[in-house]
């Protein structure tokens, strides 16, 4: 075992330390220093230089040190060898904690009560129940699956749309093309856990805004993305949520990140922003588990956590 760390837009020391303590006496190599190409035999990168993985000729699988793959996909050198993507307890955590917070925030009339608060009013607002309140979750894979079954526990009435059928205890589903327009019909908070691919490209725009509902008792939709900055459009939410079509939007991700001082989203009042932060890839979290992967990979031929490259995640 030879392993390459590769990782651009995060600090990569911490990686590379606990890589080479887990591994130890296997060889690690950090990307910005000089190594030979013919030693690596696995690579674990975040966004890594395009065209790095390609000059890796003994190279046996890629693992990508997050959940979402569209970076790597969309570099048309990857090499063909398996690419494993990030499924783990602690990621998963931080990512249902960030859409209950959102979802709780929106319920609990967080903002309102703040603006209250910054003119000394003492006035009670109406507080519909969680019971009241239908989440709609696009994206039902590992993600999108924890959060709906806490947001369940808290009594929200959830739905969730995949691209496959699927069954899920307390939550109503919806599949594919014609699932979605029945689905968006019943959402007052939509939260999206969808992969950027070439299908999902866009699909958060003005035509799909307009078909969430509009009986609900928070008085209009909102919308929650921490998928991917390319599934959205940005000119579309900010012309939503001026003519009312969303009254707020929590967002994680954007088309251009780190997201541009110039951009009107910064000082909208309709908007919550975090920088990419919904849910962090942590060393302490992760190295042991890639090790682990490698190792089955070394005695068995196999790998958990295989993307799927024909549909992109
Ligand atoms: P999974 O691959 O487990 O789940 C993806 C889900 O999206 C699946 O339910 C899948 O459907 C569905 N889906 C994919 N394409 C379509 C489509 N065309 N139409 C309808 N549904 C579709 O991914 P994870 O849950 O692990 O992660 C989801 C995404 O979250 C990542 O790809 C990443 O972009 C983002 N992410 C963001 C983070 C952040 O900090 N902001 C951190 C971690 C991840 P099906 O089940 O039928 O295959
Ligand atoms: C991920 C991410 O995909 O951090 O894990 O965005």
């Amino acid at each position: 075992m030879s392993l390459l760390i590769a990782i651009r837009g995060w600090s990569p020391d911490q990686w590379v330390e606990r890589f080479s303590k887990a591994a130890h006496p296997r060889p690690v190599f950090d990307a910005r220093a000089a190594f030979d190409p013919a030693a690596i035999r696995y690579a674990a990168v975040w966004k890594p230089e395009p065209g790095l993985l390609a000059r890796l000729p003994n190279l046996r699988a890629i693992f990508n040190l997050g959940a979402g793959v569209d970076a790597l996909i969309g570099d048309p050198t990857l090499p063909d060898v398996p690419l494993c993507r990030i499924v783990n307890a602690d990621l998963t955590a931080r990512m249902t904690e960030y859409v209950v917070l959102q979802c709780l925030m929106y319920l609990r009339q967080v903002e309102p009560y703040r603006r209250l608060q910054s003119e000394r009013r003492w006035q009670p607002i109406d507080q519909p129940a969680a019971t009241d309140v239908r989440v709609g979750i696009m994206g039902m894979g590992v993600l999108g699956q924890d959060a709906a079954e806490v947001l369940v526990r808290l009594g929200f009435r959830v739905a969730g749309w995949s691209r496959s059928p699927k069954a899920v205890a307390g939550v109503e589903t919806f599949a594919g093309e014609e699932g979605l327009a029945p689905f968006l019909a019943r959402t007052d908070i939509l939260v999206v856990l969808l992969p950027l691919t070439p299908e999902t490209r866009g699909i958060l725009n003005r035509d799909l805004f307009r078909r969430l509902a509009r009986d609900g008792v928070l008085g209009g939709p909102f919308l929650v993305n921490a998928g991917r900055g390319g599934l959205q459009v940005e000119a579309d939410i900010l012309a939503a949520l001026d003519d009312g079509t969303l009254k707020a939007a929590s967002l994680d991700v954007f088309e251009t990140e780190p997201l541009p001082a110039s951009s009107p989203l910064w000082a909208h009042p309709g908007v919550i922003i975090t920088p990419h932060v919904a849910a962090d890839s942590t060393p302490e979290a992760l190295v042991e588990g890639i090790l682990a992967n490698i190792a089955l990979h070394e005695r068995e031929g196999r790998l958990n956590d295989v993307v799927d490259r024909r549909t992109g995640y």
